[in-house]
């Protein structure tokens, strides 16, 4: 998998890629980042990367010209890389919202390689994008100051996927989304924190009560917190049992 970043802090990316799951992944050869700055590819003694907004009001707008350049750079570097085809996404607040579904499809092209494209200020001029941007994806209904943190997210839940990226490959599938549901509750020692006692069925060495209560407790946590999520959810007869428990339950506490 190779990915090549453009941005105007290419130091940000670089840093932040290099610990933990990410950091690893490119020491084991699982991945490989390259950062291109717009900055080194404008055209005039200033190095402007940006300009007025047409038609008015505050700040700045990225120069196409300099961001064509650079992607035009991270494509051939792709190219000469082996890639067989390059994609280029652009992270904003009016792209696709980002799912794991998403993540999954990305992390499993692994001849494709993937261009981010990370603005800063207003954003990008528009032109730039309708010609050179395959995919405008959003990371959340919020705004940041700028693509790089948004870039970095998806690099990150992307080669988590990839396969040798984690140290125990079950924890990626165990994870909240996997299987639509959000993840359980976790416990460590001590057995008793500030008199909260660890769920008894934990310490039992029970393997199937153990698996059958994280599984009631996602379900009761998705019911409760992502309605959304658990409408869409299709339920096993397992699964169909124990939310009959968690609702008897809950009007037992009413
Ligand atoms: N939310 N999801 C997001 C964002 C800010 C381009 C400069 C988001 O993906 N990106 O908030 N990006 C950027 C957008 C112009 C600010």
């Amino acid at each position: 998998m190779r990915i090549d970043v453009v941005t105007l802090f290419p130091a940000m990316v670089e840093h932040a890629a290099s610990f933990g799951v990410t950091g690893r992944a490119a020491e084991r050869g699982l991945w490989q980042l390259a950062t291109w700055n717009p900055r080194d590819f404008a055209s005039d003694s200033y190095r402007s990367v940006d300009d007025r907004p047409y038609g008015g009001g505050p700040g700045m707008v990225m120069l196409a010209e300099p961001l064509a350049r650079a992607l035009g750079a991270a494509r051939k570097a792709q190219s000469d890389a082996g890639m067989k085809t390059s994609r280029t996404i652009y992270l904003s607040p009016a792209g696709a919202p980002l799912t794991h579904a998403r993540v999954v499809e990305l992390a499993n092209a692994h001849d494709a390689g993937i261009v981010l494209l990370a603005g800063r200020y207003e954003g990008v001029d528009e032109r730039l994008l309708a010609r050179e941007v395959n995919e405008e994806i959003a990371i959340g209904d919020f705004v940041v100051s700028g693509g790089e943190l948004p870039a970095l997210m998806l690099i990150d839940a992307i080669v988590r996927q990839l396969p040798g990226a984690l140290n125990d490959e079950a924890s990626a599938q165990e994870d909240s989304f996997v299987n639509g549901l959000l993840d359980c509750p976790h416990y460590t020692r001590p057995e008793v924190y500030a008199g909260d006692a660890v769920p008894d069925v934990l310490s039992s060495g029970h393997h199937a009560q153990i698996r059958r209560w994280r599984l009631k407790a996602s379900l009761a946590r998705t019911m409760q917190r992502r309605p959304d999520l658990f409408a869409r959810r299709v339920l096993s007869k397992e699964e169909t049992q124990l939310v009959r428990e968690v609702q008897q339950e809950n009007e037992a506490q009413q």
